[in-house]
């Protein structure tokens, strides 16, 4: 993520800490590099101007040069202007109380990602908020597009309205309709993607608008598409009055000209990010976190949400009871794995640290694969199970365990070693719960959630 402009930072920081004293040429020359900077990373040429006359005007002056620390000021300039470029504060969708229908509209060009979007907005939305979800299916141009929707609905357990299946703006009229007999308080609607240049296809989406009044109408744009989705999203804008962007793929996006064009160009603010092909690959975009991850300082705060996503206090509580009282179960290892893997990749949590991202400059990564694979492995043994044996591990034996090899794809040595390994990792855990003291006093339970 942002790879190719957190490198170029990191590197005129670096060169400007090298230094012994702090200079208006070396400022200059700093400054020059941030530029060349963000022209590559494909920013807008007007936002690349502005941010460079900003940050030189302000370097020049009393705070940085004259200061006692010159180059932690110069950093903290560089920073909050990033910060305010990418739209200052995170900002929430803006929907009414659920007591009263709120609708949601998606738009943007062919493949842009709305209608994996639609599926990650009703996963969130029903997760925090608890809210009661439809979507409408306003895609009556691709094919499958209708099938793809109901597919997505499934998955998150939410109800898809289709009405005619051929027009449009009618679907959209009869959701709506529908969503307030039904007592639903969020109406999400997925529509077909356009290309700007087809104006009859874009006066369909500014009818749905019109008629549907959404409170929400969030632009979908691809993040590698770079400053191109800025120009793109004024031209909808002018037809449909966006009210919020959702920069989707952000996670393959190494450049960032979409993320930094956007808000300046287009004045309306980022919303969310989309940071994976999976549910739960939505992120609220934080312009704060996203400026530190660039800068190699870490986003430290959205670790810690990750972690406390997938932590649950309560079921960790559970577990350490079990492990005291020798309950723990090849089920329970199981889902300890799973969360694990919840958590991310090694990559993902490193970049999140400050420094993590230089330091996995220099790390062998194949230790890592080999461990996650082991893992995988070992979650397919239980996982060909029956719930019994894992909840006894004891009745794994002989044939079981031989059936149970071949169902995962293993050896019956792989099965031995997984559960000789449980067996430890059971005995271990237990003497750690009872020896709290040894531990420097420190109470293990809440970290058993997560850790093993
Ligand atoms: N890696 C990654 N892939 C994404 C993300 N969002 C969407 N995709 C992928 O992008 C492709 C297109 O996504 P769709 O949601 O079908 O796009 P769409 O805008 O609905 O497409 P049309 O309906 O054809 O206009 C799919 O393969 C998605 O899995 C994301 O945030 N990260
Ligand atoms: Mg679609």
């Amino acid at each position: 993520m942002l790879d190719g402009i957190s490198n170029a930072f990191t590197d005129v920081f670096k060169k400007i800490s090298g230094k012994s004293t702090i200079n208006e040429d070396n400022i200059k020359s700093a400054v020059s590099e941030i530029r060349v900077a963000l022209l590559e990373a494909d920013v807008n040429i007007s936002v690349v101007r502005n941010f460079v006359k900003f940050v030189t005007e302000e370097a020049m002056g009393e705070t940085v040069l004259r200061s006692v620390n010159p180059r932690e000021q110069f950093i903290k300039l560089v920073h909050d202007k990033l910060v305010e470029t990418l739209g200052s504060k995170s900002q929430d969708l803006k929907l009414k109380p659920t007591n009263t229908l709120s609708i949601i509209m998606l738009a943007g060009l062919q493949g842009s990602g709305k209608t994996t979007t639609v599926g990650k907005l009703a996963h969130l939305l029903k997760k925090k908020e608890d809210r009661k979800i439809l979507l409408a299916a306003c895609d009556t141009y691709r094919p499958a597009a209708i099938d793809q929707l109901e597919r997505v609905g499934e998955m998150v357990g939410v109800p898809v309205f289709t009405g005619d299946k051929k027009n449009a703006i009618k679907i959209a009229k009869d959701a709506v309709g529908f969503a307030k007999v039904g007592g639903f308080d969020t109406l999400i609607i997925d529509t077909a993607g356009r290309l700007h240049i087809d104006t009859d296809m874009m006066e369909e989406v500014q009818t749905i608008a019109r008629d549907v009044k959404p409170d929400e109408i969030l632009f979908v744009a691809d993040s590698m598409t770079g400053q191109t989705a800025a120009t793109i999203a004024k031209e909808f804008d002018n037809y449909l009055g966006v009210t919020g962007i959702v920069l989707t793929k952000f996670d393959s996006d190494t450049r960032g000209g979409a993320a930094f064009s956007i808000k300046q160009i287009l004045g309306k603010p980022l919303k969310f990010v989309g940071v994976s092909e999976k549910l739960d690959g939505l992120e609220v975009f934080h312009p704060e976190r996203i400026a530190s991850r660039i800068l190699g300082m870490g986003d430290v705060v959205s670790l810690v949400e990750k972690a406390q996503e997938v932590y649950d206090e309560e079921e960790a509580k559970k577990l350490a009871k079990k492990i005291k009282r020798s309950e723990f179960t090849l089920q329970d290892f199981l889902e300890q794995m799973e969360q694990m893997d919840k958590v991310g990749s090694i990559e993902s949590i490193m970049e999140m640290l400050p420094g993590g991202k230089e330091a996995m400059k220099n790390i062998d990564m194949s230790a890592f694969e080999k461990q996650k694979a082991d893992l995988k492995k070992k979650r397919a043994i239980i996982q060909a199970m029956t719930m019994k044996e894992r909840l006894d591990f004891r009745l794994v034996m002989g044939s079981r365990k031989r059936r149970i090899a071949k169902g995962a794809g293993v050896t019956v040595m792989a099965v031995d070693n997984l559960l000789k390994t449980f067996q430890k990792t059971r005995t271990m855990m237990k003497g750690m719960l009872k020896n709290k003291g040894k531990y420097g006093g420190m109470d293990l339970s809440p970290m058993l959630g997560r850790k093993f």
